[in-house]
């Protein structure tokens, strides 16, 4: 198949992540952009770019038929989705399609199939892939519920099938609880999703959150690219991701890596993807769910690997096969990636609009930042508000750590608040530093006077500084005349 040129139905560092390699590999882009992104750098770094509509998504960047009309009109052959926006919109991978163009990802059925928990348990049900101790069908009797939950045995957790980043979820600790939180989870599933379906899993208190980067073709060949350790999140928005894993033993991977080709074979999975796994303290996983599509931190699983994914996203699209076996990868190096978000973490991570009055990034050897923003910007009150993905890759765990506390220091912000010394505060920390942590680490150890108390300790150590030179030069400007 021919794929001369392709479309980005996105904005962002994602949109420029996907032009990079599509250029590189000889292929002419087309960007789409909304009246906010009119000046955006996506938009230059296209070779033709085209306005889409009003700032508000779902006037512009949701807006599925114009972007096909777009790029029907431009004798585009391919659609990269990149992430959120339409990357998991089974009936836009299903128009595009229909109208001729190779969606770049995977097929509707696999998207629709993973987009629903209750769907994605029944297909994977004959693989053998360990799960959570629960059930696999809705459920809205409550004297079922309260069966369930006593076999299993509390803290349970309720969970929207339709659900995705914690939202319908419920912990429940007792019997008593029980009817109410289900009726809760019901209504909040029926009204954000259209779909009151909940199930019962039994809840595993402390998780950590490892997933496994995959990629299939359309020849049957599944591959996987190890794991991301993602437990550093706050309200299910992850901030610090890593690869590989700290507590991962090869034999894990190995097992884990299986599992999760299990779970593309068993949705005819094609593309890139990834298969979330929990794991408890015991260090047992389980499967959660998988996403089909190309992920935020993607970037770290290909600087431990050597791969670039979106090139072989746009092979397997092509309908290339993967000429790369499983044998042949291993895992190089370290890699950590922080989330450069326009949040300000002293105030509850509220979004920080403005203006960005100075931008400078971070550069040197083993860094590497996917960056959508650049000085004098305004940032877009419409969209998601990260900045940029800061990554860093040292030869071993340590060395990434190091180099991200340095490239955070070198990265110039002024004008908004972001998550940059949220960065430090994780990177320093002895949770972190010791890879003894679960998804509650923020929740457990974050509060704001950590980063004031760092900002004081900094502030005192340079005023310190300052005072032992001025004594210095004292001396310096005494020498001649004593
Ligand atoms: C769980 C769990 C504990 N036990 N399922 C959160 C979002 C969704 N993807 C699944 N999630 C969880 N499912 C059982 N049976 C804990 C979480 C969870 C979590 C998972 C991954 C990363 C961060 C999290 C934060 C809170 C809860």
């Amino acid at each position: 198949m021919i794929m001369n040129k392709i479309l980005i139905a996105n904005r962002g560092e994602i949109a420029i992540r996907v032009m990079r390699t599509a250029k590189k590999m000889g292929i002419k882009t087309v960007a789409v952009y909304s009246e906010a992104d009119r000046n955006a750098p996506h938009v230059r770094f296209a070779d033709e770019a085209v306005c889409i509509g009003p700032p508000p998504s779902n006037q512009s960047y949701l807006l599925g038929d114009k972007i096909i009309e777009v790029a029907k009109a431009l004798g585009v052959d391919g659609i990269h989705p990149g992430y959120g926006f339409l990357s998991e919109n089974a009936d836009f991978a299903e128009a595009v399609e229909k109208n001729g163009i190779i969606f770049i990802g995977p097929k509707s059925k696999a998207i629709r199939m993973m987009g629903s928990k209750l769907a994605a348990k029944e297909a994977v049900k004959k693989y053998d892939i360990p799960m959570v101790p629960g059930i696999d069908e809705a459920i809205t009797d409550v004297k079922k519920a309260k069966a369930i939950a006593n076999k299993i045995g509390f803290p349970i957790l309720i969970k929207a099938s339709a659900g995705g980043g914690g939202k319908g979820m419920r912990i429940v600790d007792k019997e008593a609880d029980l009817e109410s939180q289900m009726n809760r989870a019901i209504s909040e599933a029926t009204s954000a999703f259209g779909d009151g379906s909940v199930f019962i899993e039994k809840y595993v208190t402390s998780p950590r959150h490892i997933e496994i980067q995959v990629m299939a073709d359309t020849h049957g060949n599944i591959l996987h690219f190890f794991e991301r350790e993602c437990s550093i999140q706050r309200r299910h928005q992850k901030v610090v991701e890593e690869a590989p894993s700290y507590i991962l033993t090869p034999k894990l991977r190995e097992e884990m890596g299986i599992a999760a080709t299990k779970v593309a074979e068993a949705c005819d999975f094609v593309g890139a993807g990834t298969v979330e796994f929990l794991m408890d303290a015991d260090h047992n996983f389980y499967f959660l769910e998988m996403n089909t599509r190309l992920q935020v931190e993607h970037p770290v699983s290909e600087l431990i690997s050597g791969v670039d994914l979106v090139e072989l996203q746009i092979k397997v699209a092509r309908g290339e096969k993967l000429k790369i076996k499983q044998k042949d990868l291993a895992i190089h190096g370290h890699a950590m990636e922080l989330r450069v978000y326009a949040e300000d973490p002293l105030n509850d991570f509220l979004p920080s609009v403005g203006k960005l009055e100075k931008y400078v990034l971070p550069t040197g050897e083993g860094i590497r930042v996917d960056n959508g923003f650049e000085q004098g910007m305004d940032i877009p009150i419409y969209y998601d508000p990260m900045l940029a993905k800061l990554i860093t890759y040292g030869k071993t765990r340590e060395e990434a750590i190091a180099l991200m506390l340095r490239a955070i220091e070198d990265y110039v912000v002024e004008g908004v608040q972001t998550t940059l010394p949220f960065g430090t505060f994780v990177f320093q920390h002895k949770a972190f530093k010791s890879g003894n942590f679960d998804t509650h680490f923020v929740k457990k150890y974050y509060s704001p006077e950590a980063i004031h108390n760092h900002n004081e300790k900094e502030a005192r150590i340079a005023a310190l500084v300052a005072l032992n030179q001025y004594f210095m030069d004292q001396k310096k400007l005494r020498l001649p005349i004593n």
